[in-house]
């Protein structure tokens, strides 16, 4: 017998129902749940429409992160609502002003070997305190607050073995954006990465946590790191040492995949424009001209990583020809760099302090001015992401974006020519929960303003699909290209109103639009259907990528490949995922096509092909091969139209 990887073990404890064989379903019980406002407030009224009195998890949280704009109502309207019903349901209340999710759960909720499932793709974050954590999406996660298992693939998992230790001025996010360059944005649904090997103790919990946090761009299900001394040095300094648990693989187990990373060879790195894994050593691209840089995002705002940035811009000045935005990652690091005083030291240089939210990474205010290039910590760089229709964005780590704010041009921060700050745990963090804010219970008055909608109801699937193809999409499509943030976010509790969005950056100046287009064939009676290439729906786990096409009649999406938190909200909301036998298959098929799938109920449940024809303009008929991968369970599922019906 080999021995067990630290995924397995955790899987394996938390198991309900299945086998753990990779390839193979599995459903396992959930610790934690965390909620961010962008998609809470889809997931409570979810949890709502499901009659759940309390949340049945050790513990569930609520974060209001993203929508802190408050440009008009909607989002103050979202947060009361959030923080009503949480108090009503059990469930804690993290105020605006308090910080990134990921990074708040890390400093005070995470716990190694709890699983935590979360309305974020993000989540996977607190695999650096050695959780399996996992995104999903809203209804997901109110199934979850429910106490129902979640179910997923029993993952195979890539070992990345870390051995060495970094070089001055390279730093976490290089390791993994050496692992996106190495494996791709695109392939690796069914995987999890686990990190092993010597160099693993070299690195802090927070450093961890900015790898696990963009392994989310992998397209994998989670990454995690072993708990060890550094993971209880973090605890510790979190007042929560109680919390620690030694947990590491088996010195024997069997990764399905072995990935050696020596620390000590690598070199400053930059995701290119635009997508994560377009990397490039920063050597390669230094010199470019940048309008701005922005340093924040749950990826990278640690009190580790704005320490370092503090101490290099200390008696020195920003660029004049450039901006720099620092937005810390919660509270507890602002705090602490306000105490420290670097935070006199950034104002002092010229930064621009933006409050500690996501803010910039989802297209919420500091947009780059066109034409011109960003650099930025985040961790998605997908086009018009800024906030800016067709940005440039390269995503570096706070070493690269510091040296560049700097000097103006992208660069390689080992230029730089000064002595690379060192990094220290502080013995104790300053520890303030009071912005959380803890449930009443039963008889709170769930507030609901009018900005606040109810999520719409499936229909059942005919007998017979019939419906038109209403866009024919490339490869890479994210939930960003399906449904636009930024300025739009607001939208999020109004499902009519959001839906008017729903391909934005595929419309043409004075076409309709394709919501128009999609709203006609619905009303017509038929169905939508969207095909695409590989890896459809990467990026954000928003089920508003599926609830508002939904709304607009899309019954089915035909891909090459579709990414898995994307394919589990389709179901949900009653949307068929499809696949395309093989590429030629999707080249019979034409924007404008009619696509018939005859028997449709009976075809998913008969076996995994699926046989239809596409019907061209002229009345000419191809024959269509396409598979399913769905459960008995799925099959049912979205035959009744999604979960709320
Ligand atoms: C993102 O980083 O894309 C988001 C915004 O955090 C999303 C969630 C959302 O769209 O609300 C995510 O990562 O899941
Ligand atoms: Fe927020 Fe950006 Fe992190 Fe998403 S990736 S949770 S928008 S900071």
């Amino acid at each position: 017998m080999s021995g067990k990887t630290l995924i397995a073990k955790i899987i394996e404890s938390h198991l309900v129902d299945g086998v753990c064989e990779a390839g193979q379903e599995v459903k396992i019980r959930i610790d934690q749940t965390l909620c961010q406002d962008a998609t809470g407030t889809m997931a409570f009224l979810e949890l709502e429409a499901m009659g759940v009195d309390r949340v049945k998890t050790e513990l569930s949280i609520q974060y209001v992160d993203h929508n802190t704009n408050q440009m008009g109502p909607e989002n103050a309207n979202d947060h009361l609502y959030l923080r009503s019903v949480c108090s009503s349901k059990g469930v804690l209340f993290s105020r605006p002003g308090n910080g990134i999710c990921h990074q708040v759960h890390l400093e005070r909720y995470g716990i190694p070997g709890k699983t935590l499932l979360g309305s974020d793709s993000h989540t996977p974050t607190g695999g650096g305190i050695g959780m399996l954590a996992i995104g999903a999406g809203g209804l997901d996660v109110a199934l979850a607050m429910a106490g129902e298992p979640f179910k997923l693939t029993f993952p195979k998992v890539c070992g990345i073995k870390l051995t060495g230790a970094l070089r001055p001025w390279v730093s976490a996010k290089d390791i993994i954006l050496k692992v996106l360059s190495i494996m791709g944005s695109k392939g690796n649904v069914g995987w999890a990465v686990e990190y092993f090997g010597d160099g693993v103790a070299t690195l802090s919990v927070p450093e961890r946590a900015t790898i696990t946090n963009m392994g989310a761009e992998l397209g994998v299900t989670t990454s995690v790191f072993p708990s060890d001394e550094a993971t209880r040095e973090f605890l510790a300094a979190e007042a929560r040492e109680e919390n620690w648990v030694e947990l590491r693989a088996d010195d024997d187990a069997v990764y399905d995949r072995v990935i050696e990373l020596d620390l000590s060879e690598l070199v400053p790195m930059a995701a290119c424009p635009s997508n994560p894994a377009n990397v490039k050593p920063v050597s390669e691209v230094a010199g470019l001209p940048v309008s701005q840089v922005m340093i924040g995002s749950c990826t990278n705002s640690s009190l580790r990583d704005l320490r370092m940035v503090a101490a290099v811009l200390r008696g020195r000045q920003v660029h004049s020809g450039l901006d720099l935005g620092i937005a810390p990652g919660s509270r507890q690091v602002m705090c602490m760099l306000s105490m420290e005083g670097g935070m006199t030291d950034l104002l002092a240089a010229g930064c621009r302090i933006l409050e500690s939210a996501c803010g910039p990474c989802i297209g919420q205010g500091f947009s780059p001015a066109s034409g011109t290039i960003s650099v930025r910590t985040n961790n998605r760089n997908f086009l018009n992401r800024t906030g800016t229709k067709n940005d440039q964005c390269y995503l570096v780590s706070p070493e690269t974006a510091v040296a560049t704010a700097l000097t103006g041009v992208l660069t390689d921060p080992r230029e730089l020519g000064i002595p690379y700050p060192e990094w220290k745990m502080p013995e104790r963090f300053a520890i303030d929960d009071s912005m959380v804010l803890l449930p009443e219970g039963k008889g709170v008055e769930i507030i609901r303003k009018e900005t606040i909608g109810e999520p719409p109801k499936g229909k059942p699937f005919p007998k017979d699909l019939e419906g038109e193809v209403l866009l024919k999409l490339g490869e890479k499509i994210t939930t960003d290209h399906i449904m636009p943030a930024g300025a739009y976010l607001k939208y999020r509790s109004n499902i009519p109103r959001y839906a008017q969005y729903v391909f934005e950056c595929f419309n043409e100046p004075g076409k309709p639009t394709f919501a128009e287009r999609a709203a006609a064939v619905r009303d017509s009676g038929r169905a939508g259907i969207v095909v695409a290439g590989e890896s459809y729906g990467q990026g954000s786990s928003r089920e508003h990528a599926a609830i508002c096409p939904m709304h607009l009649g899309i019954r089915c999406i035909i891909a090459l490949s579709i990414e898995r938190i994307h394919a589990a909200n389709l179901l949900n909301f009653g949307i068929l995922p499809l696949y395309f036998a093989d590429a030629s298959e999707l080249d019979k098929v034409e924007q404008g096509d009619s696509i018939e799938l005859k028997g449709i109920g009976d075809q998913l449940r008969r076996g995994s092909d699926v046989v239809g024809e596409v019907v061209k303009a002229d009345g000419s008929r191809v024959s269509l091969r396409l598979r399913h991968l769905l459960s008995s369970e799925d099959i049912e599922l979205v035959l009744r139209g999604g979960r709320l019906v």
